[in-house]
């Protein structure tokens, strides 16, 4: 068990029932001449979460725990876009007008990409969303169902819209959500603050919040304690078998395990391993 020292108590997570869900890290939020540019907003803001989020996915990956990225985007023919989002207030550009970026929140133009430094990684999971939440005519239930999943770190923007939403949805459905403080931004600094408050109050309505620096040190020290121990080489390789639908072989199982607890990197490992199953060519190190 991960222990965070997080607000208003302290935060507690299997990291192989965990995962990072990054929110709509997208151009058209972060960039200028995007949708959250286009709403009137001052955009500047959002670089504060570019370099924790980062930091965040680093983490998740070199541990080999899985990470889900959101993005908030419509088909291109508006047919997943209720008239009254796109018809709302007085904005410069409209949702599914053309902009500096293509068009305005439509998936496969270059605004609803997400921005370099935070893009998905080779197997990372690409939620396009239609709405706010997450799970609003998503598959996202369904996903974190298959991933034993029971608990999630957040991370994204905008705090108080999408990122607050979703957890409010995941919430709901009785999964444990931890925000990272400084992974994630609004365009109103008050609004983020109000945020923070608002999910923590009442005893944890809607969840944790915590410092990135207070998630690092968690997880040093739960790699300090269990990465030497056969056990948790074992549930590595489950949680490993779970992510990326590999099957180990009995005979190999005390290889793998053997290496992740050597490495102490999971995640190493799966990116170095060939999909096919070639025995000769499949160890990567010395048995
Ligand atoms: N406008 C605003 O603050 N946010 C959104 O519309 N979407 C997300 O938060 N992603």
């Amino acid at each position: 068990m991960v222990r965070v020292d997080a607000a208003p108590f302290a935060f507690e997570f299997e990291p192989e029932h965990t995962a990072l869900i990054v929110i709509d890290m997208q151009r058209d939020f972060i960039e200028p001449g995007g949708f959250g540019e286009t709403l009137g907003n001052d955009i500047s803001h959002m670089e504060r979460a570019i370099g924790p989020t980062r930091q965040l996915l680093d983490l998740f990956r070199k541990k080999g725990w899985p990470v889900i990225h959101t993005r908030e985007t419509h088909a291109e023919d508006l047919s997943d876009c209720p008239p009254a989002k796109r018809e709302r207030g007085t904005p410069s550009l409209r949702i599914g007008d053309s902009g500096p970026m293509g068009r305005i929140l439509i998936r496969g133009e270059p605004g609803a990409e997400i921005i370099s430094a935070c893009a998905p990684a080779p197997g990372e999971t690409v939620i396009d969303k239609p709405g706010k939440g997450a799970f609003y005519a998503t598959d996202l239930g369904a996903l974190l169902e298959r991933l034993g999943v029971r608990s999630l770190v957040f991370a994204g923007v905008t705090t108080e819209v999408c990122v607050q939403t979703t957890m409010r949805e995941a919430n709901d459905r009785g999964y444990e959500c931890l925000l990272i403080e400084e992974a994630t931004e609004s365009y109103f600094p008050e609004f983020k603050a109000a945020t923070l408050k608002m999910i923590r109050a009442q005893g944890g309505i809607v969840g944790w919040t915590a410092p990135l620096a207070s998630f690092e040190k968690a997880i040093s020290a739960w790699t300090g304690e269990s990465m030497s121990t056969e056990f948790d080489a074992k549930s590595h390789v489950a949680h490993m078998e779970k992510v990326m639908g590999l099957t180990i072989e009995e005979d190999w199982r005390p290889v793998v395990e053997a290496h992740i607890a050597a490495t102490q990197n999971a995640a190493e490992f799966v990116l170095s391993f060939p999909l096919e199953d070639d025995v000769e060519a499949a160890p990567v190190f010395e048995a």
